[in-house]
C-alpha cells in the first residue's frame, strides 16, 4: 500500500448526492485548544472553504464531515469541535475522545500562551484515554499573521513539537494556506494505519484500485458539511 498524500484526494460532492452505501468506512478527529486560536475557522475552511472575520459561536459540540477518496474508496471524516472544557468531561465526551481517531491540537500565532497551553490540553486528555492509540498533530494557526504580531517563533514551535512528538503544520485558515495539505497528511496517516491495522487482523484489503493517476492530489476540495 503506497502511503503518499498523492493518492488521497477529496471528492466533490453535495449531501443530497451521497451514496452513503458506497463509503468504505468513518473516521473521527477531535480538535482541541484554547478559545479563540481558529479551530472552528480551520475546520469551515476545510470543509467548506469558506472563512469569515467574526468568531463562531462554540456553545455547543459541533461536528463538521468530509468525504474523501484515498485510493477510489470513499471514506467519512467527522470532526468533532467540542466547547471549551473546564474541569472535566462527561460521559459523552468521553466517548467522543475514547472512539476517536485523531486529536488535533491547535494554537495560534498571536498568542503564546495557547502554545503552552498545549501541555495543558495534553495533560487533560491523559486522564480519560489512552493517547498512544490516536494519530495526533500540533497546528499553528495563523500564519497570515505579519511578523510583528506573532507572538510565536519557530524554535518555540520546534521545541513543542519534539517534546509532544507531534508533527506540526503552519496554516491559515484566513487564506488557506497550507490547510488542505496538512489534513491531507494527518488523515492519510490516519487512513494508513486502519489498513495496517486491519491486515494485522487479517482482514483483506483490496489494493486493486490503487490510483496511478498523479493529479488526482490536486482535484477541488469538496465540501460536505452536515
Ligand atoms: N488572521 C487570522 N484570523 C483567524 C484565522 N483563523 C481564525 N481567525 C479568527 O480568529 C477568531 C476566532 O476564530 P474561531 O474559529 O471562532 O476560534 P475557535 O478556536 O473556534 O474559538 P472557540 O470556539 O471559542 O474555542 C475569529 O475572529 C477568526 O476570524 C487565521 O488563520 N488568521
Ligand atoms: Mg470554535
Amino acid at each position: 500500500m503506497k502511503s503518499s498524500s498523492k493518492e488521497f484526494d477529496i471528492e466533490e460532492e453535495k449531501s443530497d448526492q451521497i451514496d452513503i452505501s458506497s463509503i468504505k468506512d468513518s473516521f473521527n478527529i477531535v480538535i482541541m485548544g484554547d478559545s479563540l486560536v481558529g479551530k472552528t475557522s480551520i475546520l469551515v475552511r476545510f470543509c467548506n472553504d469558506f472563512f469569515k472575520k467574526e468568531k463562531y459561536a462554540n456553545n455547543s459540540l459541533q461536528i463538521y464531515k468530509k468525504i474523501f477518496i484515498y485510493n477510489k474508496k470513499k471514506y467519512l471524516i467527522k470532526f468533532w469541535d467540542p466547547p471549551s472544557f473546564i474541569d472535566n468531561c462527561n460521559n459523552s465526551e468521553i466517548n467522543m475522545f475514547n472512539n476517536c481517531d485523531g486529536i488535533l491540537y491547535v494554537c495560534s500565532y498571536d498568542n503564546s500562551a495557547s502554545l503552552v497551553h498545549i501541555n495543558t490540553w495534553y495533560q487533560f486528555l491523559t486522564q480519560y484515554i489512552d493517547l498512544s492509540t490516536k494519530e495526533m498533530a500540533l497546528i499553528v494557526n495563523k500564519k497570515d499573521l505579519s511578523e510583528e504580531n506573532k507572538t510565536i517563533n519557530e524554535n518555540q514551535i520546534d521545541k513543542k513539537s519534539k517534546d509532544l512528538q507531534l508533527q506540526f503544520f503552519e496554516i491559515s485558515a484566513k487564506t488557506g494556506e497550507n490547510v488542505f495539505i496538512s489534513m491531507k497528511k494527518f488523515i492519510n496517516k490516519i487512513i494508513d494505519k486502519y489498513k495496517k491495522d486491519n491486515k494485522i487482523n487479517g482482514e483483506e484489503e483490496d489494493e486493486s484500485t490503487e490510483s496511478d493517476n498523479e493529479n488526482d492530489e490536486d482535484k477541488d476540495e469538496g465540501c460536505l458539511i452536515i
